[in-house]
């Protein structure tokens, strides 16, 4: 017998729990002036959802798909991408949205159903949220296709739960991107539960970062609650991207502390203490740890900061709050350039009044 191929997974973390470094930290991390930014995009995330749920809970917001306890994955990725690159995102990337500069208000309307939420004034070419499950990921192959046809040194990172790497859409989109060694970074946040699908009947894979050895290409896990290992493992997939090395699936490995959504209970299919037990690797108190030992947090700066991001998010509210409601026929305008005649005729019907279906 032969061996013809073998294949090992890295795992990288360097900040355990407690916030305490367990390996040489990356050069960049050295920089405290670098892990304060890590960590204020993760308090802001946090403040910010925590409003956006309430606004959902008081009628003000239609749905809303919470983030809390993934913040590293957002504030890093957000940190890791440069403004050229594109970010294909999934209904979870609030904080790499916000770090790219889509504003609060912005996320607010989408998620009180308001489609001019989709139309970023900062990052514009940046996708909008992707709820269909994986579907990003092939959008995100195209994304990067075109980088590569016009020779623009430009990545597009395309991110998705575990729950979506069992779509055929995500495996087609790792083979075309492993063949074509497009620049391109498939981010998973592995949060364990898809809706109340746990990871175990997801995939029978050790890992989902060993699906990319399929494709032709590295994949590698991380710990999703470490923002330094995050930032370090997504910096140098990006880099590789972008000097022609081709696409690598990073499995950010951490938890879902929330519900589903707002329109979920998660407590009727997750036990308590699994919930409580992953309180413990809370990565905005790991961050927080790690910065008050280095000398370089006080409870000071803390307060300031979150003074800062609750004004910041209300003054968002405020203006999600303000804007006037689309008009209905908007309903229409966003998915053709020229409307078929039975959806003109539908719409002409709300226009004059008759509900759009007559
Ligand atoms: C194509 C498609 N099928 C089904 C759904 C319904 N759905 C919404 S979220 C979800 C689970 C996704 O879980 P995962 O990919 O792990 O992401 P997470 O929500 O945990 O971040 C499903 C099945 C959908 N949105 N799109």
């Amino acid at each position: 017998m032969t061996i013809v191929a073998r294949f090992t997974m890295d795992y990288t973390r360097f900040l355990d729990p407690s916030g305490k470094a367990v390996a040489e930290l990356p050069d960049f991390a050295r920089d405290t002036e670098c892990l304060v930014a890590l960590y204020r995009a993760m308090v802001l995330t946090r403040v910010f959802d925590t409003r956006a749920v309430a606004l959902q809970r008081t009628g003000r917001l239609g749905t809303y798909a919470s983030t809390l306890g993934q913040e590293a994955i957002g504030a890093a990725l957000g940190e890791a991408m440069a403004p050229e690159d594109v970010l294909v995102p999934s209904y979870r990337e609030t904080g790499a949205q916000i770090a790219r500069g889509v504003k609060m208000s912005e996320l607010l309307l989408y998620w009180g159903g308001d489609e001019r939420g989709s139309c970023f004034t900062g990052p514009r070419e940046d996708f909008p949220i992707s709820v269909p499950v994986a579907s990003q990921s092939c959008h995100a192959v195209g994304v990067a296709l075109a980088f590569r046809l016009r020779g623009e040194p430009r990545v597009a990172v395309s991110v998705c739960g575990d729950g979506a790497t069992s779509k055929g859409d995500f495996y087609e989109s790792l083979n075309a991107a492993g063949v074509w060694r497009l620049p391109l970074v498939f981010l998973v946040n592995n949060n364990q539960w898809a809706i109340s699908v746990p990871r175990s009947r997801q995939s029978a894979a050790e890992t989902i970062a060993q699906k990319a050895v399929a494709a032709g290409f590295s994949g590698e896990q991380v710990d999703g609650n470490d923002a330094v290992a995050l930032r370090a493992v997504l910096d140098e997939a990006i880099g590789r991207a972008r000097e022609g090395g081709g696409p690598t699936l990073v499995e950010a490995l951490t938890y879902r502390l929330c519900d589903h959504t707002t329109a979920d209970d998660a407590s009727r299919y997750r036990p308590a203490e699994e919930v409580s037990g992953h309180w413990a690797e809370d990565p905005v108190v790991r961050l927080r740890n790690h910065l008050v030992a280095a000398g370089v947090w006080r409870k000071a700066e803390e307060e300031a900061l979150l003074d800062e991001c609750s004004r910041a998010v209300e003054a968002a509210v405020a203006e999600y709050e303000s804007l006037p409601p689309q008009e209905p026929a908007s309903l229409f305008d966003y998915l053709y350039a020229e409307l078929p005649a039975a959806l003109r005729e539908q719409r002409e019907s709300l226009v004059r009044g008759g509900g759009g279906d007559e």
